[in-house]
Order: C-alpha cells, then sequence, then structure tokens
C-alpha cells in the first residue's frame, strides 16, 4: 500500500470508486503469485459492499479463524484472538457492527447480537479463500476499520418449494447461504396448483394428498410441521425470519384436490403438474373455505415466531373481482386476528388493505403505488430484475423469459426506490427475489439460477446506494468466484463477469447447462 491508510468506501462515491478498482486489479494481478494475495486487499473483496472500510499497513494472524463459522456467535473465542462485544452504538441501527483489525487481535463491536453475526460474515469474507474451505485454520487479515449497516432491514430471497419441493437440507444449505450474503428473510411459497408444501393438522389432506404431485410428475413432499420448527430455529440462529406463504385464492389446485368442497363448480378438480397459472379458485363465499382459511392461518401462526404471514393473492383470474376483494379483507382480518402482519402479491392492493398490511410488487407500478396509497408498506420484487427464475441470456437452458433476460448487471444495476417514481423511500421496505421452481428440480440446478445474482441482489439490499457502482461490482464479483467455490456453491459464471481464472472454455465450466 502506498500511503498507508484508504478510504475503501465512503462519502466520495467517484475517488473511492476508483481507488477499489485498483485494489481489485492488484488483487487479479497478485493471485497469480505463489506468495498469494496481499490480505491487505482482502478489504476489496467484500459482498455486500459496506459502508466504510478503512484499511492500515499491518497484518495480524488468527491461529484459528474457526470463530468466524461458529454459532452462537461468539460462543468460546479463547485464544482465537478475535472478540465480540455487545455494546451500544446509536450509529449502528438494529443490525450494524464495527470490526477492528489491530496488530493484536480482531474485535467485532455491535449493538445487537444480529449484528455481531453480521460482522463476524464480515471476517469471514477477510480470510483467505483457504479458511473458507477448512471452515477454520490460520487466516491472516490486514489491520483496519470496517463500520457498516444495511439500507434496508427487509433483505430476503423467496423460494418456492411448492412446483418442486426441496428438502429441510437443501433449505437449510440455502439459509447458510443466505446469512453469509447478510439477508435475514426467507419467504418460503409453500402451496401452489402443484403442490401442498406444509402440514396443516386440522386439515390432513392438504400435505397428505396436495404433497404428493410436482411439476413433471415427480413425488413432491411436505414438511410436517417439527420439520417446518426445525427449518424456522436454523434460520432464527442466523437472524433470518421465515415466512410462510401459502397461494390463496387462486394458485389452489393442490388443495381443491385434497378438499373438492373448497371448489365452486362441484367437479373434484384432478393434479396438475404442468406450468399454467391462474385456472384454480377457492370458492371464496363458502364458509367452510374461510373455515378452512382460518385454520390454516392459526397454524401457521402457531409455527411462526416472526411476525409475517403471506397469503399470495396473485393471479387469481379465475376469482371475480368483487369475491377477490371481499376475501382479501376477509383474509386480512383472519391473519390479523393471529396477531401476525398480512404481506401479500400486489393484487391485493385492490381489496381494502391498510397500513397494518404489506404488499410485495412484482409486476404493475400502479398497484405497488394503490397500496402505498392505502398505507401499505411496500417489498419490491420487481421481475425483470430480481425473479431469479429469469434466464440470464438466450442460452441458458434452465428458466424462464416472460420478464426478461437477467444477467448479473440486470439484477444489480437497479434501485428499489426509483423503480416505481411514485413511491417514497420510506414506503419501501426491502427486497426479496423470488426463485420460482417450474423449471428448478434440483438444488444444484438452484444454485446456478441463484448465483451469482443473489449476491447481487444482497449489496442492492444493504449497500448505500451512492457507493454502487456496476464495473467496481463485476471485479469485485469477480475476484469472489474462488470464495464462493470454497462455499460449496455451484455458481453461474457469466461472461460479464471478469473472473480471474476465466480462459474461453471456462465460462462453461459449470456441470449445469
Ligand atoms: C408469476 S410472480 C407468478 C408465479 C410464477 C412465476 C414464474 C407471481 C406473484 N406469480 O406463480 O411461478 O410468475 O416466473
Amino acid at each position: 500500500m502506498r500511503d498507508g491508510t484508504r478510504q475503501a468506501a465512503g462519502g466520495r462515491r467517484h475517488a473511492a470508486g476508483v481507488r477499489i478498482r485498483s485494489w481489485v486489479a492488484a488483487v487479479v494481478v497478485l493471485t497469480g503469485c505463489e506468495r498469494g494475495p496481499d490480505p491487505a486487499l482482502a478489504y476489496a473483496g467484500i459482498i455486500p459492499r459496506p459502508v466504510s472500510a478503512v484499511v492500515s499497513a499491518g497484518t495480524f494472524t488468527l491461529n484459528n479463524s474457526r470463530v468466524a463459522f461458529v454459532l452462537p456467535v461468539g460462543a468460546d473465542t479463547t485464544g482465537s484472538g478475535v472478540s465480540f462485544v455487545l455494546a451500544p452504538d446509536s450509529t449502528l441501527g438494529a443490525e450494524g457492527y464495527q470490526l477492528t483489525v489491530t496488530a493484536t487481535g480482531v474485535q467485532v463491536k455491535a449493538p445487537t447480537p444480529a449484528g455481531l453475526f453480521y460482522g463476524a460474515q464480515t471476517l469471514r469474507q477477510l480470510l483467505p479463500v483457504a479458511a473458507e474451505r477448512a471452515q477454520g485454520g490460520k487466516g491472516r487479515v490486514a489491520t483496519g476499520v470496517i463500520r457498516d449497516y444495511p439500507r434496508y432491514a427487509w433483505r430476503g430471497a423467496m423460494l418456492d418449494v411448492a412446483r418442486h419441493f426441496f428438502s429441510v437440507d437443501d433449505v437449510k444449505q440455502f439459509i447458510d447461504q443466505l446469512a453469509t450474503y447478510k439477508m435475514n428473510v426467507l419467504q418460503l411459497h409453500l402451496s401452489d396448483d402443484q403442490g401442498w408444501r406444509i402440514e396443516i393438522v386440522s386439515w390432513p389432506r392438504l400435505a397428505l394428498v396436495g404433497g404428493l404431485t410436482e411439476v413433471g410428475g415427480g413425488e413432491g413432499g411436505f414438511y410436517t410441521q417439527a420439520q417446518y420448527r426445525e427449518i424456522v430455529a436454523y434460520a432464527a440462529a442466523r437472524f433470518i425470519t421465515v415466512i410462510p406463504e401459502v397461494d390463496l385464492p387462486g394458485h389452489t389446485n393442490a388443495a381443491l384436490v385434497a378438499y373438492p368442497e373448497l371448489n365452486c363448480n362441484g367437479k373434484d378438480p384432478v393434479p396438475y403438474t404442468g406450468i399454467e397459472v391462474g385456472f384454480s379458485s377457492l370458492c371464496t363465499r363458502r364458509p367452510v373455505v374461510l373455515q378452512f382459511v382460518r385454520d390454516v392461518v392459526r397454524e401457521l401462526a402457531a409455527m411462526t415466531p416472526g411476525g409475517y404471514i403471506h397469503i399470495g393473492g396473485d393471479e387469481a383470474s379465475s376469482t371475480l373481482p368483487r369475491d377477490y376483494e371481499a376475501f382479501i379483507d376477509s383474509v386480512q382480518a383472519i391473519v390479523r386476528a393471529q396477531g401476525k402482519v398480512m404481506i401479500g402479491w400486489e393484487e391485493i392492493a385492490q381489496a381494502p388493505v391498510d397500513s397494518g398490511t404489506i404488499v410485495q410488487h412484482w409486476r404493475s407500478g400502479g398497484l405497488a403505488v394503490l397500496g402505498a396509497a392505502k398505507g401499505a408498506r411496500i417489498i419490491m420484487s420487481p421481475s425483470t430484475r430480481v425473479y431469479l427464475d429469469m434466464k440470464y441470456d438466450p442460452a441458458t437452458k434452465l428458466g424462464q423469459n416472460w420478464a426478461n433476460y437477467i444477467d448479473v448487471d440486470t439484477a444489480y444495476a437497479w434501485d428499489p426506490v426509483s423503480r416505481v417514481p411514485a413511491l417514497s423511500a420510506e414506503q419501501v421496505i426491502g427486497i426479496v427475489a423470488p426463485l420460482w421452481t417450474e423449471t428448478v428440480a434440483t438444488w444444484d440446478e438452484a444454485e446456478f439460477l441463484l448465483f451469482p445474482r443473489l449476491a447481487a441482489v444482497a449489496e442492492v439490499a444493504w449497500s448505500p446506494a451512492p457507493d454502487r457502482e456496476w464495473e467496481e461490482f463485476s471485479q469485485r464479483l469477480g475476484g469472489h468466484g474462488a470464495r464462493m467455490t470454497a462455499m460449496g456453491i455451484h455458481f453461474y459464471r457469466s461472461p460479464r463477469i471478469p473472473w480471474p481464472d476465466a480462459s474461453p472454455n471456462s465460462q462453461r465450466a459449470s456441470p449445469l447447462p
């Protein structure tokens, strides 16, 4: 380092961007050398980009970096050279932290356990890739100070376990990956036309019959309530809130197969394993349907320590508009009676929603604005930017393309506030990137669509908008590729990213299409 101390991020956007770019160039050069990368340069490799990072000239070597990987954070740091300190700091908010590395040790300080956890995630990324591979071992890090906190309190992904079912272990693996990128919300899309994935004791056929199918004719599956609670607890230990979503009143064919009395037309629906949408509806005016909703919401609420229940509400094109609106109004009251906040896709804005409800924007800016005008808070999931089931480009074998082709730059270079100009900054509470799984049957396939786009989305949700710049991010992400590999992630080697080991053939080095 030329001058010993450098500002890695912060107010002066362009100057900082230039410096980071030159660091990354240096990392790329040094990676090719025998002696390995200068650890001082690792500060430029953190994703999501921290609010501020100042590197100084020294280094500290952790004898056992395992402390950065274990739960609970700070459990036993004896002899590690790392201390975790809970201490008030009003400038760091509910999730911020300060990480200080001196010649004699590392200190992570935060006002909350969540902050300590995020500090540990940053420390992980400061360590050499070999430490990530070994989940411990020796690790040399540069001295310096990072102060960091998120832009948004709601930083999430949605996993559709209804179109294809994913095991508890798959979901736990996803939770670990989300945590690494400081995401704190996992929305689980637990029911759709093709399958019902959560045990409801008072309506047992939902899972036992509705859980038997999935897209393409596979065997499906469902989570028992005990398994679901296990997922919730696993997520909570990583400061992630699980939001259960059951899709109502459309997207309900699997429920209608299990209980035909929920259907209006007197017919017994047959199982569906295709990928069309919009053909099913609960018979919203029947008293038994509202009893069904009350029972499902009550059981979901009992499994949900978090404050939110998602009731879907999208694409109910087989429900009459007036029935839809009255139904959503009733469901809002039912969710509230369980002490929870209702979330629904943007279509619910047409119903009498209010400030106690959250609207999830995916396609129509007008509906997002309508919801906000009624007082609802808005989650941004714009399908043209963060639908991670969209193909990267026309050559991508997995995925769909009805909304867009979304390469990493498209997922990165947008702003949640200006996306719908009529919304104000305060109305937007954060981002959720959905992975719909019509075309995704295995966890490796899921990872291929999720990564590296999810890392880009995590940065949109966490890092200050003025500091984000695609060119700089693409360099940083390139340097981060070896770390994703060490984490065991099967990511797409987008040709838009300068992966340091890129040879003409390695662009398609993934075993996947
Ligand atoms: C639209 S987005 C849907 C889903 C599909 C997805 C496929 C939304 C609220 N509904 O039912 O899985 O497109 O991209």
